[in-house]
């Protein structure tokens, strides 16, 4: 889909987008619709990464990666398009549960990451190995090249692995906890890019199970504060419309956590990081009033004081579609501009 029918250039030379899975792959690949190749760099979550029959899992990061490689599977979102069940079969006939999807192609994949991970190569180093074999020009980075594994406390299990809650029990068990790992250092990678971004934008990604790992990591808050004291914006999507998670756990596991159930409770959890936030048309609860081109939308903070203004984009935020992506993307970025200005 060819994009950026602007009339003048976006000025942006390096966009980092924080993402988890599905939908800020799909935003991601959006970004790279719209940017010139190699000017998108995505910081992925790898809280959910784990190991299964020996062979380490990075789910979030092969999202992104086979999302930006045009290879997805166009309805789970994850996985690759077209592939085979032939393992599964044979694992089921050993009388193995196989609860956790590995299709046959997507395998290769799982191999050559942990063969490369078992001879000391760093995740970082394999998923670019991995990317640049499938011709991806973006650069994906995991947050953490140690295990960060996120676990999930659930009142009918204690606690899970976060795949046994999120696809062995399909995200069911009332979640009372998630529980971060402490003093997980983000990589240099990561942070150089972070440090050199001139737009920060934060996907519609859950923000409890895949954006705040990668803010937890050590040194990554931090860059942002850096960057935003130098002037550059750091914006976020609203994974919630209407008080419904657009795919996924969040709107539920929000709910379970007593925590507000809709897009303005997602920019609370982000108020210390964010100057911008983007929401389905008439999801932002709070008057907005236009400033300039950018309109400003007040009341931030649970308490309901306004404790500062933050800009507001209202605008289609569901991406069902290749040229939706590309759309939202290039919104996105014009408004981003105006932030700027
Ligand atoms: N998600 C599922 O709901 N069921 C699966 O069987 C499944 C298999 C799977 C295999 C490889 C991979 O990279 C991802 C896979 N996912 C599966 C998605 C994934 O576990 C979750 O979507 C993320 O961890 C949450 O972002």
């Amino acid at each position: 889909v060819a994009v950026n029918t602007l009339e003048r250039p976006l000025p942006f030379k390096s966009v980092v987008t924080l993402v988890g899975g599905v939908g800020g792959a799909k935003f991601a690949d959006g970004l790279a619709r719209c940017l010139p190749p190699g000017s998108l760099t995505a910081i992925v979550n790898t809280g959910d990464d784990f190991t299964r029959y020996g062979l380490t899992i990075s789910p979030d990061l092969d999202t992104v990666m086979y999302t930006l490689g045009g290879l997805a599977h166009p309805v789970n979102g994850w996985g690759l398009e077209g592939d085979t069940a032939q393992m599964l079969g044979m694992l089921k006939r050993y009388g193995d549960d196989a609860w956790f999807g590995l299709f046959d192609r997507d395998v290769a994949t799982h191999l050559l990451r942990t063969q490369w991970l078992t001879q000391g190569i760093s995740l970082t180093e394999v998923t670019r190995r991995l990317s640049d074999a499938l011709a991806i020009p973006s650069p994906i980075l995991p947050m953490a090249d140690r295990v960060a594994p996120t676990l999930i406390d659930t009142l009918e299990y204690g606690v899970l692995p976060f795949q046994e809650y999120f696809v062995r029990y399909h995200w069911q068990p009332t979640v009372t906890r998630v529980i971060l790992p402490d003093g997980i250092p983000a990589t240099r990678a990561a942070l150089d890019a972070l440090a050199r971004a001139d737009l920060i934008i934060i996907g519609p990604s859950n923000p409890l199970l895949s954006v705040e790992p990668i803010l937890n990591c050590i040194g990554v808050r931090e860059t942002i504060a850096a960057r935003r004291a130098a002037g550059v914006r750091c914006i976020a999507l609203s994974p919630i419309v209407a008080g419904q998670a657009i795919k996924g756990p969040a709107a539920k596991l929000m709910q379970e956590l007593d925590l507000p159930v809709s897009a303005s409770g997602v920019a609370d959890r982000y108020e210390a990081v964010i100057d911008g936030f983007i929401v389905q048309t008439g999801d932002w609860p709070y008057p907005v009033a236009e400033i300039g081109a950018v309109s400003a939308g007040g009341a931030v903070g649970t308490s309901g004081t306004l404790s500062r203004t933050l800009s507001i984009l209202e605008t289609e935020i569901v991406m069902h579609s290749l040229t939706d992506r590309a759309r939202l993307a290039e919104e996105v970025l014009t408004w981003a501009t105006r932030l700027v200005d």
